[in-house]
């Protein structure tokens, strides 16, 4: 049934809205369809394309310009230009900011509400220390700082290094719970929890000591990521999606509690039609090339964007809409790192496929 119009603020005498705004009251029919769109939300998250090749020069004159110390995080955010420009964000809970580390460079610590985690672009020797575990930096390698967790990041190689950071800070800053606390230079402890998590299905179960953290694995190398992905496409032949989900491996959870993270293969000439699903989700190359279609231009009333992402690009696209994923290689396969809302939308009971 189509939606009868409704009253408008403009429909009603001008000193009865000035009394209601007097007494902080305003009416909700004028603004109903709006809060309460027909059968799809109306989201400001535009689908979005940063291509590496743009930001690298931009990051690295910020190299020039800023020193660490005055900036602390030497970060180009990647601005969804549906918030309008300047914004700080990539969908309604999804923060991106590409990092730029110089040789010899620190970022000291601390510690925030909102949850991170890096992937890493380009360069060696970086290294990010986390709640006392150094976590070496190396590229296709996701790195984990959950909320609350101590973290700096250092430097010892002889060539830039670059992530990519992904937060919930747009989220946690809505919830009026965005805050940081400075810290000293963290001790290191010895060991690594991507060794004592080295293999699925294995983990560690003291008899004695301390019992496991609520983060127990900061650091997934990319080597074993992608390793499982080969081996997984090769002995699954009929799987539509080759695709690996981040989890933590205490409780078969997703890694963090807002976000979802996931390495996902594309097949030689692989072309993979995706399902509309309620959350934002950012897609980012880390090997190969691969062109994402967002929605499938019906309703929409204009072309379905499409674009090209070369390796290290980034885009996004906001939730509800079927989207398509083709690799750009017939002879290679391609490797996709996806950010997205959905552990947010399963715990609030939001999460929709259509
Ligand atoms: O590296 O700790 O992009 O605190 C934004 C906020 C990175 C970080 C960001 C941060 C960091």
């Amino acid at each position: 049934m189509e939606d009868a119009p409704l009253g408008r603020l403009e429909d009603l005498p001008a000193d009865y809205v000035a009394q209601m705004r007097a007494q902080n009251l305003v009416p909700l029919w004028p603004s109903l369809r709006a809060l309460l769109p027909p059968t799809k939300p109306q989201p400001a998250t535009r689908a979005t394309h940063w291509a590496y090749e743009a930001i690298r020069p931009l990051l690295m004159r910020a190299g020039e310009l800023t020193p660490i110390e005055k900036a602390e995080r030497r970060v180009l955010v990647l601005a969804n230009p549906g918030f309008g420009g300047g914004s700080m964000q990539a969908s309604a809970a999804i923060y991106l900011g590409m990092q730029l580390l110089l040789p010899g460079e620190w970022a000291p610590s601390h510690r925030h509400t909102p949850n991170a985690v890096r992937m890493v672009v380009e360069g060696e020797g970086a290294w990010t220390t986390v709640d006392g575990e150094q976590c070496p930096m190396q590229r296709g390698d996701l790195i984990l700082t959950p909320t609350g967790l101590w973290h700096e990041h250092g430097h010892e190689g002889d060539a830039p290094v670059i992530w990519l950071d992904v937060l919930d800070l747009p989220l946690v800053h809505y919830l009026e719970a965005s805050y940081h606390v400075n810290g000293a230079r963290q001790t290191v402890v010895p060991g690594r929890s991507d060794r004592a998590y080295s293999r699925a299905g294995l983990v560690p179960t003291p008899v004695f000591g301390r019992s496991s953290r609520a983060y127990p694995m900061l650091r997934y190398p990319w080597a074993h990521a992608r390793a499982a992905l080969l081996a997984l496409a090769e002995d699954r032949p009929d799987l539509d999606a080759v695709q690996l989900t981040y989890t933590n491996p205490e409780t078969g959870g997703h890694a963090e509690n807002i976000l979802g993270f996931h390495a996902l293969m594309l097949r030689p000439g692989q072309v993979l039609a995706l399902p509309a699903r309620s959350p934002a989700s950012v897609w980012h190359v880390i090997e190969g090339a691969a062109t994402l279609t967002v929605g499938d231009g019906e309703g929409e009333g204009a072309e379905a964007p499409r674009f090209a992402l070369a390796e290290a690009d980034t885009a996004c696209a906001p939730g509800y809409l079927p989207l398509t994923l083709a690799n750009a290689s017939a002879g290679a396969p391609a490797f996709v790192f996806v950010a997205d809302e959905s552990p947010l939308h399963q715990k609030l009971g939001l999460y929709e496929t259509r």
